[in-house]
C-alpha cells in the first residue's frame, strides 16, 4: 500500500497511538438495549465485559464503550443511566489488567469524566464538543478526543437531510470543529476527525452521501487530522449491498472498511474486529501503486 500519512497521538500516562502503517481498529461494545447493530446484546456489564476481552484478544487497537445509542431517531439517555452502564464495564476491565486503551463514546463532559476516573483514555464525541465542558475536559485531561460530523441531533437527523457537496459541508464542519478544540486549549496532536457516516447523511434514494464521503476520504485528510471512519454494519451498507438485516452486514463492512484504508483512514470503528483485522492486514501487504495506470491505459485508451 502506498505510505498512510503518520501521526503520533500521546495517550494519558505515557504511551502513545502510532497511526500510519495500517488502519488500527477500534471494537464497538455498546452498553445499550437499544443501539441498531447489536442493540440489547451487552446490556448486561458481564457480557459487555466479556466482549471488550474477547475484542483486546482478538487484536483490536481500541475499545469504544459507548451506554448511549445514537441511531437515528434515538431519544437522550439520562446521564445517570449512561454512567450506569458504561462504569462498571471501564473499571472491570481496568481492574482485569486490559492493555488496550479504550475510548468513552459520550456526547457529555460529566460522562466522559467519570469514565476517564476509571480509566478510559480517549474520547469519542459525536457531537464534536456541542457540550462547552467537552472542550474544557478534554483540554485539562490532556486526552486525545475524537470529533465526528453531526449535523443535528440524532433524534432528527435523518429527518430530510440536505447538502449541495456534501464532501465540502462535512470538511467544513470538521474544521470549524477543529478550531473550536484548538480554541480551547486541546493540542492539535490529540484531535482525530470522523466524517459521521450513517449520521445526518442521505442513503437509499439514489444519492448515498455515505459513499460519497467514503469515496472522497483524501480531500478530508487535508484537515492534517487521522481520519476515523465507522462504516460497520450501518444501513447504507444494506441498502448498496442488498443485505438488509444488520447480522448479514458482514461483508458489506469489510469491503467498506479495506475502501477506507485505502483511502487513508488511520482508525476504522467495527464491530467485527478479528475479520477487519484480517482484511486490513492483508489489505496493508498489497501494493496498489499500478492500480491507476491500468484503469488509465484500458483498452481504447
Ligand atoms: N457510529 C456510531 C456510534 N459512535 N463514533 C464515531 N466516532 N464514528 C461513528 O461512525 C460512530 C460512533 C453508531 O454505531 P453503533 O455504536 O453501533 O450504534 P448505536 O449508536 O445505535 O449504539
Amino acid at each position: 500500500m502506498p505510505p498512510r500519512r503518520r501521526f503520533t497521538v500521546p495517550l494519558p500516562g505515557g504511551g502513545s497511538l502510532a497511526l500510519g502503517d495500517r488502519a488500527l481498529i477500534m471494537g464497538v461494545v455498546n452498553v445499550t438495549p437499544d443501539s441498531f447493530s447489536d442493540g440489547g446484546r451487552l446490556v448486561d456489564p458481564g457480557s459487555a465485559i466479556e466482549a471488550g476481552a474477547r475484542m483486546a484478544d482478538e487484536g483490536a487497537d481500541l475499545i469504544d464503550v459507548g451506554g448511549e445509542s445514537t441511531r437515528p431517531g434515538a431519544e437522550p439517555v439520562p446521564r445517570a443511566e449512561e454512567m450506569r452502564r458504561v462504569l462498571p464495564v471501564l473499571a472491570t476491565l481496568r481492574e482485569h489488567g486490559l492493555r488496550t486503551p479504550v475510548s468513552i463514546d459520550t456526547r457529555h463532559a460529566d460522562v466522559a469524566e467519570a469514565a476517564l476516573d476509571a480509566g478510559a483514555a480517549l474520547v469519542n464525541d459525536v457531537s464534536a464538543l456541542s457540550d462547552p465542558a467537552m472542550a474544557r475536559l478534554v483540554a485539562e485531561r490532556g486526552v486525545p478526543v475524537v470529533l465526528m460530523h453531526l449535523p443535528s441531533p440524532p433524534r432528527v437527523m435523518q429527518v430530510d437531510p440536505h447538502y449541495d457537496d456534501v464532501v465540502s459541508a462535512v470538511g467544513e464542519a470538521l474544521a470549524a470543529a477543529r478550531d473550536r478544540a484548538l480554541g480551547a486549549g486541546i493540542a492539535p496532536a490529540q484531535i482525530l476527525l470522523d466524517p459521521g457516516l450513517g449520521f445526518g447523511k442521505r442513503t437509499g434514494a439514489g444519492v448515498e452521501d455515505n459513499l460519497t464521503l467514503l469515496s472522497h476520504l483524501p480531500h478530508l485528510l487535508r484537515l492534517g487530522h487521522p481520519l476515523v471512519v465507522g462504516a460497520s454494519r450501518k444501513r447504507f451498507l444494506g441498502n448498496v449491498s442488498g443485505a438488509a438485516s444488520v447480522e448479514k452486514r458482514l461483508a458489506a463492512s469489510l469491503a467498506a472498511a479495506l475502501a477506507a484504508t485505502w483511502a487513508g483512514a488511520h482508525v476504522l470503528r467495527v464491530h467485527d474486529v478479528e475479520p477487519t483485522l484480517h482484511a486490513v492486514r492483508t489489505a496493508a501487504a498489497l501494493d496498489p501503486s499500478e492500480w491507476n495506470a491500468a484503469w488509465s491505459t484500458g483498452p481504447g485508451a
